[in-house]
């Protein structure tokens, strides 16, 4: 199945946490990484008083189930060990499953496609640069949310 990862960073040299867990997702069984966005800076959105975000989204082809991606993610947040106070916070690691093919889940753990996905530049432009035309279920293409999202600040970064 085709799937989309959204990483995101804003602790402890974040563009270095994005790299790492692009590699540790590299390193997981049943993952294939397809395709990489660059990585992009944005303000963050909600509390305003923590770092800037660096972030990025991944296309990968699994085998696994959509909990099961669920749990290679976390477990790749808790080895670059997560640190979260509250909503909302800061974080040195955020691994989102944004969309697992035309999957529909509202499962307490897991909700598909991500809430919250057609009001987030940091997702949609770079979702947009590597699937443009990926149609997110119950939503429209990503290219077309992409377009209509205020960019807030999202700045591509050079590395
Ligand atoms: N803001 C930005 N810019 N990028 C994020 O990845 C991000 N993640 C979050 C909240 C706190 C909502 N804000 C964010 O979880």
């Amino acid at each position: 199945m085709r799937a989309f990862i959204g990483l995101g960073s804003n602790l402890e040299d974040p563009i270095a946490q994005v790299n790492d867990a692009i590699a540790l997702l590299d390193e997981t069984n049943g993952l294939e990484r397809i395709a990489t966005s660059l990585l992009y800076a944005s303000p963050p959105m909600g509390p305003q008083d923590q770092p800037d975000y660096i972030n990025a989204v991944v296309e990968v082809e699994t085998l696994l189930a959509p909990l099961a991606v669920l749990n290679a993610l976390q477990s790749i947040e808790n080895c670059q060990g997560r640190v979260r106070e509250r909503r909302w916070g800061p974080r040195t690691l955020d691994l989102d499953l944004l969309a697992y093919g035309e999957v529909v889940m509202h499962d307490e753990r897991l909700q598909l496609p991500h809430p919250g996905i057609a009001e987030r530049a940091f997702v949609l432009v770079p979702w947009a640069e590597i699937a443009a035309d990926f149609e997110i279920i119950g939503l429209d293409k990503v290219q077309v949310l992409a377009d209509a999202c205020p960019l807030a600040g999202l700045e591509k970064i050079n590395t």
